[in-house]
Parts: C-alpha cells; sequence; structure tokens
C-alpha cells in the first residue's frame, strides 16, 4: 500500500487500476469506470490510484507542478452530477503555452479558471490571511480537461479522483504579482471561443472565492500527509462549465485585473 494513503487496497490493485488508467492516456482510448468492476472502490482507495498514477508519469520524466482543484463551483458540480471538491495533480508536461493539440485526446473540454504562485509553503489548516500571504501571484488560466472514461460521463467521485481530476492540460497567463488591492472574490471572468463570448462568471462561483479553494487544497493534502510546497501552481477550479473543444478553436480568458491568457488550436 502507497505509504501515505490511508486506502485499504493492496499496491498490487492500485497499480493494476493506475496502469490501467495511465494506458487509456498514452493510447488515447476510451476505458469502461473502474467502479463498473469495483462497486466497492473508496475515495482513499482512489486517491491512491491517483497517486501511482502520477508516479508513472515521474517515472517518464516528468515532474510535479502543482496540483488542480475540480469541482470547485456549482455550475461543475451540476453539470458531472457530482458532490465534493477533489484535486488533481499537475506536472510539467500538462502545461501548454499559446498552443494545444488534439493528437492524443479523447474528447477534451476547456474551462475557466484563476491560478495561484505559492511563494511559501502552506499546510494543513490555513486561513484566507496565510493563503494570501504565501501567494506570490495570481494569474487566469484555461484548464483542458481528458477524461479517460467512456463518453466523459461519471459515476462516482472515486472514479474521478483515481483519473487525476480528469486532467490533460493547462495554461496559466502572467502572474500578477500584486494583486493586494484586488478582491479575488469578485473577479469577472469571460471565456470566449474564437472571438465569441462562451461562458461567463464572477470568480466567487469557485467555492465562494478562488482563495478558499487552497484553503480546502491544504486540508486535502494535509489528510494525505501532504504539504502544498513552495513553488506550486494551484488551479483554484472552473467557474463555469467546460467547453467541448473542437478543432481549429482559439480560446481566451479574460479576467478583470488579470493579463489574459489565450490558446489556440494547432495540428
Ligand atoms: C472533473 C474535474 C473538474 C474543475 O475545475 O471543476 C475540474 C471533471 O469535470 O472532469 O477540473
Ligand atoms: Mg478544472
Amino acid at each position: 500500500m502507497a505509504s501515505d494513503m490511508t486506502s485499504n487496497w493492496n499496491a498490487e490493485k492500485v497499480s493494476k487500476w493506475a496502469n490501467y488508467l495511465d494506458a487509456g492516456m498514452l493510447e488515447a482510448h476510451e476505458l469502461e469506470r473502474i467502479t463498473a468492476a469495483e462497486p466497492e472502490l473508496g475515495l482513499e482507495d482512489a486517491y491512491a490510484i491517483q497517486q501511482a498514477g502520477i508516479r508513472l508519469r515521474e517515472a517518464r520524466g516528468e515532474k510535479i507542478i502543482g496540483y488542480k482543484m475540480g469541482l470547485t463551483s456549482k455550475a461543475k458540480r451540476e453539470q458531472m452530477g457530482l458532490h465534493a471538491p477533489v484535486y488533481g495533480v499537475l506536472t510539467d508536461r500538462m502545461q501548454v503555452r499559446g498552443n494545444f493539440h488534439l493528437k492524443g485526446t479523447i474528447h477534451p473540454k476547456i474551462e475557466p479558471e484563476i491560478a495561484f504562485l505559492i511563494g511559501k509553503q502552506l499546510s494543513g489548516k490555513v486561513t484566507e490571511s496565510d493563503v494570501l500571504a504565501a501567494c506570490s501571484g495570481v494569474a487566469a488560466a484555461l484548464e483542458i480537461l481528458d477524461s479517460r472514461y467512456k463518453g466523459f460521463k461519471y459515476f462516482s467521485l472515486p472514479d474521478v479522483v483515481a483519473d487525476n481530476s480528469s486532467s490533460a492540460w493547462f495554461t496559466v497567463g502572467e502572474f500578477r504579482k500584486d494583486f493586494s488591492g484586488l478582491n479575488l472574490a469578485a473577479l469577472g471572468m469571460r471565456m470566449s471561443v474564437n472571438g465569441q463570448l462562451a461562458q461567463q462568471a464572477v470568480s466567487s462561483e469557485i467555492s465562494g472565492s478562488p482563495v478558499q479553494s487552497v484553503i480546502q487544497l491544504c486540508e486535502l493534502l494535509a489528510g494525505h500527509g501532504k504539504v502544498l510546497p513552495a513553488g506550486s501552481i494551484v488551479l483554484a477550479g472552473a467557474a463555469t462549465v467546460a467547453v467541448q473543444l473542437e478543432p481549429g478553436m482559439t480560446v481566451q480568458l479574460d479576467v478583470d485585473s488579470l493579463p489574459p491568457v489565450r490558446l489556440s488550436h494547432t495540428l
């Protein structure tokens, strides 16, 4: 068993399902949900599978550079029919700049987010002012999700968590370093596709404030004996539903008072 997880499953079972999901990702083919075969899969087993999947990526040379929170907005929870925030791990290979391609994806979607750069380590129960003091930057961000499951449909929170909370790629705009005068819970967010407004929301849709997402992340990590290291990027979770990514799309996110961020499809 992974030593820092409280999964009841043995290491072999965890690694079998981590390899199953990893192969689905590498070969870009849809998989049956794990709970179809293992209806008793629990959330902690799922985080153990997620962690084992990240170790497979690390073995291929990827480096962990941060975390993403997911299902932090009501819109997303309703879109996916799931009830609680979860986290996933971000690696350097998931970060893209300027362009995205669709090769190797199954059914990608894109969503508007806020990202934090963590300047000082955070751990366990932290307050809003701890988070603000530890953050060295805030940015507009776009996350590209790609569930490895059939039809991008879930079924249960553990299935999603095991699949690294549907992570595929992300991009982060330029970090604004002095954000002391900004109300992070009141930023207008507008995501446009090929110049047309596609989704909009206020940043309070993200757990009341994206800062709350970081607080929740620290608590969830502490439950697994982990801290949020200095230097991490944190995606706070989407403010709106995700939009299907299609060839030829250019997607831009404008967030009040932050530099915009944009991704265009490339072959
Ligand atoms: C799960 C991940 C959700 C978010 O920002 O809410 C997420 C999913 O929708 O597939 O990343
Ligand atoms: Mg997201």
